[in-house]
C-alpha cells in the first residue's frame, strides 16, 4: 500500500513540476519529451540516505585517488592531447595538467561517467531527497540544457546525484560554465573532449584561477613559532611571512618567495600530520568541490601528470 501511495504522490508531484517547467520557459516539446521518461529511482534514494562510510585519512585518500594507474593514464592522455590542451590553456589561462587531473579524478578520464538517467535522478531527489529545493532548481536547469539543444532527454546521463558528463558538472555549473569549444553548436561534455577541456578551463578561469601559479605545496613546519590558530585556510599571509616563520619545503629548504603571492597554511588531518601551504588556485579548486582532500589530490595529480 505504501508503495502505491508513494508512486501516486510522485505522479502528482511530477504533474506540478511540468507546470513549474513551463513557467520557467521550457518549451512544450522539451517538456513532452523529457517528462515521458521520468521515473523515480529507488537506488538514488538509498544512496542519498546512506551514511558516509568510515572516513579515510588524507594519506589513504591520496593513495586511492592519486594512484599509480591514474598518474600513468593521465600522463599518456596529456601527451596524446598535448596540442589541443596547449591551445585551450593559452585561451583560458589555466594550466592543462589541472584540467586533465580534474578529468581523471571526476570520471577516470571519461571512463566512468555514470549511467544514471539524469532527469529521473534529479526528479527523485527533488521529490523526496534531503535537499529538495536545490534539486528542483537543478531539474529545471537540466531541462534548460535539453531545451537549448545540447543533449537529448534520453541521452542525458550521469551520476546518481545529477552530475553530468566527463567532468561531472551539475546542471547549474553547465549553464554557467560549459562552452562549445569546437563550435558545432552544442556544448557537449559527454562525448566531445575539447568541449570537456574547454568547459573545465572556463569554470576555473571564471572562478578566479591564476595561470602563473600552482596550487600549493607540502611543507614542513618548524617545531616552534606557529600557533594552531594560524593553521587556517581563511588566514592568508605573504610567502615571505611563512618563510620567516621557518616553514620549509619537504627537502628542508626555506620556501621560495614570490613577491605578492599569498598562502594559507592547512593541515587537513590535524597536528602531527601533513601540512600544506596553499595558494589562490587551491581555493578555486575548493569551489569545484569543497573537500580539502579533493583539492589536494587534484594538485598532486596535476603535478605528477606534468612532471618531466
Ligand atoms: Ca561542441
Amino acid at each position: 500500500m505504501a508503495q502505491t501511495s508513494q508512486a501516486e504522490s510522485f505522479e502528482a508531484w511530477l504533474y506540478q513540476m511540468r507546470g513549474k517547467a513551463a513557467r520557467a520557459g521550457i518549451s512544450e516539446t522539451t517538456i513532452n519529451a523529457a517528462f515521458q521518461g521520468i521515473k523515480p529511482i529507488e537506488r538514488v534514494i538509498e544512496l542519498d540516505r546512506k551514511q558516509p562510510e568510515g572516513r579515510l585519512t588524507l594519506a589513504q585518500y591520496i593513495d586511492k585517488i592519486v594512484s599509480h594507474d591514474r598518474i600513468k593514464k593521465g600522463r599518456a592522455l596529456y601527451k596524446k592531447h598535448y596540442n589541443t590542451l596547449q591551445k585551450i590553456e593559452a585561451k583560458y589561462g589555466v594550466q592543462a595538467e589541472y584540467v586533465v587531473a580534474l578529468w581523471g579524478i571526476e570520471t577516470n578520464y571519461g571512463g566512468f561517467t555514470g549511467g544514471t538517467k539524469t532527469l529521473s535522478a534529479l526528479a527523485t531527489l527533488a521529490h523526496e531527497g534531503r535537499r529538495r529545493d536545490f534539486f528542483t532548481k537543478e531539474l529545471i536547469n537540466a531541462l534548460t540544457i535539453i531545451d537549448q539543444g545540447h543533449i537529448t532527454a534520453r541521452d542525458m546521463k550521469g551520476s546518481w546525484a545529477g552530475a553530468l558528463g566527463q567532468n561531472q558538472f551539475m546542471p547549474s555549473s553547465f549553464l554557467a560554465y560549459a562552452v562549445d569549444e569546437n563550435n558545432d553548436g552544442r556544448k557537449d561534455i559527454w562525448a566531445t573532449l575539447v568541449d570537456v577541456f574547454g568547459s573545465s578551463s572556463n569554470y576555473l578561469s571564471k572562478s578566479g584561477w591564476h595561470g602563473d601559479e600552482r596550487w600549493g605545496r607540502e611543507v614542513v613546519l618548524p617545531n616552534k613559532g606557529i600557533s594552531q590558530s594560524m593553521i587556517d585556510i581563511k588566514k592568508e599571509k605573504p610567502l615571505s611571512y611563512w618563510r620567516e616563520k621557518g616553514v620549509k619545503t619537504t627537502s628542508g629548504q626555506p620556501i621560495p618567495v614570490v613577491e605578492g603571492m599569498k598562502a594559507s597554511l592547512i593541515q587537513p588531518d590535524g597536528t602531527g600530520n601533513k601540512a600544506y601551504l596553499v595558494y589562490n588556485n587551491y581555493k578555486v579548486l575548493l569551489k569545484w568541490n569543497r573537500s580539502t582532500y579533493f583539492a589536494t589530490s587534484v594538485g598532486l595529480l596535476a603535478e605528477a601528470i606534468a612532471a618531466p
